[in-house]
């Protein structure tokens, strides 16, 4: 088998091993356009569901000094034929059907020196900050990729990385940070370790996951705009490479290997209103009396911190929480349910039974010396459970139905980066699975199974939410994320539009940003303008921090409080159209909010527009989101859009410009869509029939799965749901029934298009 030239190899049906030098690279191919690249076969991994390996017929050759690798395509599905072509040093190009797409990179590194130490301390003179870029400092650089980058390339995913959609020219670091500092663009951390991304060529496009939990550098073209390259600090080399014809193709292909989102409780989508903290049963049971009062739409209220005793997790504060379950069965007759915040630290107290059970099964993480160790959070002195172990998880789990027989329906897992406030954890504090700078970003992730799993056993037959700060990747298999501590700021509202925007594109189903930002204060126009923007966030929730500008509808004027309870009834009108955006994305992990170039990948307009967005194929937003402004350019892409609220008709591929005064949120239909909106007034989610919903139906050519099932339990894994494909040629539609599992009326099909449009 070997030959004598410097790149030898064995093969099984399963893996080829190529050797070069003293080194070694496992190749194997996953799933249909999948094919992972080690230097460990058996290197664990969070993020993939499966290690099953697909059997592969490889055909080996060599040309010149080049071992070319043909991975077939499967006769059946006609998948796409994948062709390596890998010389010295493993370095590799990756052609798929003869399309040369990802290519490594062959020339030197343009690395630059860094500052001198007397420059450094100048600057730190003044208070700035020198080690901000990841590539600066005495970071230790272990294994490195780097690739090609193209005039035209742009690049997609990392999870809640702030700045601009696109991330080609910038720099970024997977270490889950918690900075309540406002977000900006030249933070090169947040709260979540997503290490997915995809590449969109001039022609093609490819995804990659780059699996591996230490501290992990990515540079998309900062340091030389002719490569990429992501580097991490220790551990195997771990990347999966991912081919696709579209973005939608790579993303259906990456929640494959990671897990798929699962289809959340109906309720879930309609509106949550939080605040760190409402501090008794009574400003709870005031704030749900309040939405009923105003007649506001609303489902959900949010416990932080406050409710516990003491800051220890799973307990009551027995004189402002005394009777939780009798809280939860009221708010219950209003419609609105309880989430209550889990933070992982626990109090360090003899007397505290979470302390003590967990003392007891040696639970929690170790410092070097051996002792368990000890840092400062919100009670105090605390311990960190250690989630890389099974019976701690399922110990916490556990734990979680204190907090399910007390009523509540969902867990917001907060801190779990995990942060600190007496200096972050040393790299070397112990966990089972190994030390914490290898686990440090995967800390989230494993506090979501918990509670994901908590919440299966003992809250049976009900869809799981847990909501998280943290995570990796795959995490969207157990929690929905939202995106920190973001500020009542003017720049927070296109922030929060290019996360979710990004998080979608990484398989992340539920995401939001605190709505009307959490630190700072708010204005009204602020408050409205950022309530427009994120009006179809999947997960939709105003937040605010102790100490700022109250931020329930109502806190601010008359005028204001109208305008939100105007933003949420139109949320709740789409609520079934969100749900069958849902049942998308459980299926595909076609994201719920989407980029336009998720839909529209050739058109070179829209490869860093997140000012406005799509939800799902068929509705465009494109909310203000600047002070003072009435109007707006709005870009439609190719085809024909329909105005929302006058069907004035457009043609795409074109700028247009929109009014908007202060109570109106722009939004377009695409022609041949077929829309269900919920026509008759609600309160909250439970209060939708399925007589209620209309299909509208905009001229043109088009089709939409609408689904339907009891909206809670798990039954619909058991094929109890009803989905109907609809399909449309000018206004007449055709109706297929693919699943009749579960008795829902099909909606009233409503043409709404005007035969004369207006084109400008
Ligand atoms: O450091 O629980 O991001 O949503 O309100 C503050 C109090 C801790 C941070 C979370 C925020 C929450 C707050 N928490």
């Amino acid at each position: 088998m070997l030959r004598d030239n410097h790149l030898t190899y064995t093969r099984d049906a399963h893996t080829l091993t190529l050797f070069y030098d003293n080194s070694q690279l496992f190749i194997q191919q996953m799933a249909e356009g999948v094919v992972r690249f080690t230097t460990d076969i058996d290197h664990p991994s969070y993020a993939v569901v499966s290690n099953a390996v697909a059997i592969t017929h490889w055909n080996l050759s060599y040309e010149e000094d080049k071992l070319v690798v043909e991975i077939p395509a499967n006769t059946e599905t006609r998948s796409d034929v994948i062709t390596l072509h890998v010389g010295s040093g493993f370095l590799t190009d990756i052609y798929v059907n003869d399309q040369l797409v990802c290519q490594d990179y062959q020339g030197d590194s343009e690395k630059t020196d860094g500052l001198s130490e007397e420059q450094e301390q100048l600057l730190h003179l003044e208070g700035h900050k020198t080690d901000s870029s990841p590539q600066n400092g005495e970071k230790k650089a272990h294994q490195k990729v780097t690739k090609v980058l193209e005039p035209e390339d742009a690049i997609y995913g990392l999870g809640d990385k702030p700045g601009c959609l696109n991330k080609r020219g910038y720099a970024f670091e997977n270490w889950n940070t918690d900075d309540p500092a406002p977000h900006v663009d030249s933070f090169h951390s947040l709260y979540k370790s997503i290490p997915f991304f995809l590449v969109l060529k001039e022609k093609g496009c490819y995804g990659i996951l780059a699996d591996n939990t230490y501290r992990t550098t990515f540079d998309f073209g900062k340091e030389c705009d002719d490569y990429y390259f992501f580097e991490d600090e220790n551990g195997a080399l771990d990347y999966y490479f991912i081919a696709g014809e579209t973005p939608a193709q790579i993303i259906s292909r990456y929640v494959e290997l990671t897990g798929h989102a699962k289809i959340p409780q109906k309720w879930l989508l309609g509106y949550h209103q939080s605040r760190w903290s409402y501090l008794s049963a009574e400003e709870v049971r005031e704030v749900a009396n309040q939405f009923r009062e105003l007649d506001i739409p609303c489902d959900s209220i949010h416990l932080d911190i406050d409710y516990m005793d003491g800051f220890r997790v799973f307990t009551f504060d027995p004189e402002r929480f005394p009777a939780p379950k009798s809280l939860a069965d009221d708010l219950s007759h209003q419609g609105i349910k309880l989430i209550s915040i889990v933070d992982p630290g626990v109090k360090k107290d003899e007397q505290y039974a979470v302390y003590q059970e967990g003392m007891e099964m040696n639970a929690f993480a170790r410092g070097a010396d051996g002792t368990v160790y000890e840092n400062v959070v919100w009670p105090g002195d605390s311990v960190f459970p250690d989630f890389t172990r099974e019976d701690v998880r399922a110990w916490w789990g556990k734990k979680i139905k204190i907090l399910v027989d007390s009523g509540i329906r969902g867990i917001w897992n907060d801190m779990n980066e995990p942060a600190s406030f007496r200096g972050p954890l040393p790299e070397d504090v112990r966990f089972h699975a190994g030390t914490h700078d290898e686990i440090h970003n995967i800390y989230g992730h494993l506090m979501a199974e918990a509670a994901y799993d908590g919440l299966r056993r003992y809250a049976p037959n009900r869809r799981p939410f847990v909501l998280t700060r943290a995570c990796y990747a795959g995490s969207q298999r157990y929690c929905g994320g939202w995106t920190g501590d973001n500020h009542s700021i003017w720049a927070h509202i296109p922030l929060a539009l290019e996360q979710m925007c990004n998080l979608g594109l990484c398989g992340m189903m539920m995401c939001g940003s605190d709505i009307g930002g959490f630190g700072s204060d708010a204005t009204p126009e602020l408050f409205i303008r950022f309530f427009q923007a994120a009006i179809f966030s999947p997960f939709f929730r105003s937040h605010s921090a102790m100490g700022t500008r109250r931020q329930e509808p109502w806190a601010f004027d008359d005028r204001t409080t109208d305008i939100i309870r105007k933003v949420i009834k139109l949320r709740y009108r789409f609520l079934p159209y969100l749900y069958d955006l849902a049942h998308e994305c459980e299926k595909t992990g076609a994201p719920i909010l989407r980029p336009l170039v998720y839909e529209y990948p050739n058109d070179k307009n829209v490869r860093n527009l997140s000012d406005e967005y799509l939800l799902g194929p068929q509705v465009l937003a494109a909310p203000v989101i600047e002070p003072g402004k009435t109007a707006r350019a709005v870009y439609l892409p190719e085809g024909r859009w329909y105005d929302f609220y006058t069907n004035a008709c457009y043609e795409g591929g074109q700028n247009i410009l929109a009014e908007a005064p202060l109570d109106h949120v722009p939004l377009y239909i695409k022609a041949g869509a077929l829309l269900p909106l919920a026509d008759r007034e609600i309160a909250y989610v439970e209060e939708m029939r399925p007589e209620d919903i209309t299909l509208y139906v905009y001229q043109g050519t088009g089709s939409h799965i609408h689904y339907d099932d009891d909206g809670e339990t798990l039954d619909y894994e058991k094929g109890i749901y009803k989905a109907v494909r609809y399909e449309q040629h000018d206004g007449i539609v055709t109706k297929t029934v693919l699943h009749d599992g579960y008795p829902a009326a099909d909606p009233v099909i409503h043409p709404c298009f005007k035969n004369t449009y207006s084109v400008s």
